[in-house]
């Protein structure tokens, strides 16, 4: 059967069912060719699904869309339908915000994947720990997010948040090993002055001063600048061997392309957030760097079925740097769902019951090992540099933290 006749059974068995029972219980084929009246159960994604990031973003929905596809062929929750209920957080704190609310106020909504932002995480997470909904994020690096302000001291601040992404406690500090040890010691820093780019730069500067690194200058942008002369002028005088940048790539890329146009012929270095053929587009160039979370996914036996599901899908999208990680937390969600939704009479009901169970959750999934710790921070701390390398990003190492 394909998938618009699929479609138009499903729509034609709905109709039946909701005549029938007069609820919002669904009829639909199951697995095995038989029917059976199921309860719906959503969910959520909240991503920048338009605007700059939108590369990142819609590579995270359609890889939550393709667990919840293959969750329902395979009848993994029996007696329940998933749903797939995905918000456009234009990678905006405010509509983040709204979009949460939206979904909170939806009593078939039991989880959220997302946010790709750090910044749109802070605005998220409470509405979301408010109304009890589960939310795993395959992108937020920020350590804050997990462990509080003060992560000397670290407390988790929201029960509800999880992550299968490492976060920059480890990645700024990869980062400042990789350039020690290409012997690289003075470095400038700039950082876009969000919770992301500024916590990153933060964590880098710490581990590279340990490492016996020189910070040069440490300057900032606003993410709305086009034109970084004034930047780049204050930087190139102190004479760094390279950029290390805070921030996303739709900055990055031009900061890159600017630097070198103004005479500052050295690498950008940056991490997650300008891991995307996007930088290089925008003018990111050979010999740039980025870190980014896990493995390189086409190299992980761990990621082939994902890999070759997403391409079968047909999403016109790639699933970019953080699908995999997204199908990740999708499937977490699905796994705490198969003890939550086993009794409940509706989704709502189930919503603590899901928090309670993801502490427990525990599989291999597409980028590895998926379990979270007592923050609800991913067991995972394996990053990977990749190389901007005749104009495409080439992964250099892959490893953990060296202690
Ligand atoms: N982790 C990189 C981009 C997302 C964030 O703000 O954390």
């Amino acid at each position: 059967m394909n998938k618009h006749s699929f479609k138009l059974v499903g729509v034609a068995l709905v109709a039946a069912s909701l005549a029938f029972t007069g609820c919002g219980s669904r009829t639909e084929a199951t697995s095995g060719g038989t029917s059976s009246t199921n309860k719906t159960a959503k969910i959520g994604v909240i991503a920048p699904l338009s605007g700059d990031l939108s590369a990142l973003g819609l590579g995270i929905r359609n890889s939550v869309d393709l667990a919840i596809r293959q969750a329902n062929e395979s009848n993994a929750i029996p007696g329940w339908t998933l749903e797939l209920a995905a918000e456009d957080d234009q990678a905006t704190p405010d509509v983040g915000k709204n979009a949460a609310t939206k979904l909170a106020s939806d009593d078939e909504v039991v989880g959220v994947v997302g946010t790709l932002n750090s910044s749109v995480a802070q605005s998220v997470i409470p509405v979301l720990n408010s109304a009890n909904i589960v939310q795993v994020s395959p992108a937020n690096t920020n350590p804050t997010l997990t462990k509080g302000e003060d992560l000397a001291n670290p407390k988790r601040p929201y029960a509800n948040y999880f992550r299968t992404c490492t976060t920059d406690s480890v990645q700024g500090p990869f980062a400042a090993q990789y350039l020690i040890d290409a012997g690289i010691t003075k470095v400038a820093t700039i950082h876009d002055k969000k919770a992301y780019g500024q916590g990153l730069v933060e964590a880098f500067t710490t581990a590279f001063k340990a490492g016996g690194g020189t910070i040069t200058d440490a300057e900032t942008i606003n993410p709305d600048d086009k034109d970084y002369s004034a930047v780049i002028a204050k930087v190139k005088p102190t004479a760094p061997q390279a950029i290390y940048y805070g921030g996303e790539y739709p900055q990055a890329g031009p900061l890159s392309k600017q630097a070198k146009a103004a005479g500052l012929d050295v690498p950008v270095m940056g991490g997650d957030g300008i891991y995307d053929p996007n930088f290089i587009k925008l003018g990111g160039r050979d010999n740039d760097l980025a870190t980014s979370v896990g493995a390189p996914v086409d190299s992980l036996d761990s990621a082939k079925a994902f890999v070759a599901a997403y391409q079968a899908a047909g999403f016109s999208d790639p699933y970019a740097a953080y699908g995999a990680y997204a199908f990740d937390a999708a499937n977490a969600i699905i796994n705490a769902l198969k003890t939550s939704l086993a009794s409940a009479s509706d989704a709502k009901s189930a919503r603590q019951a899901t928090i309670t169970a993801m502490s427990s959750v525990s599989f291999d999934g597409a980028t590895g090992k998926v379990a979270f710790d007592e923050f609800g921070d991913s067991v995972s701390r394996v990053l990977t540099v990749y190389k901007v390398t005749d104009g495409e990003w080439k992964a250099e190492k892959t490893g953990e933290l060296k202690s």
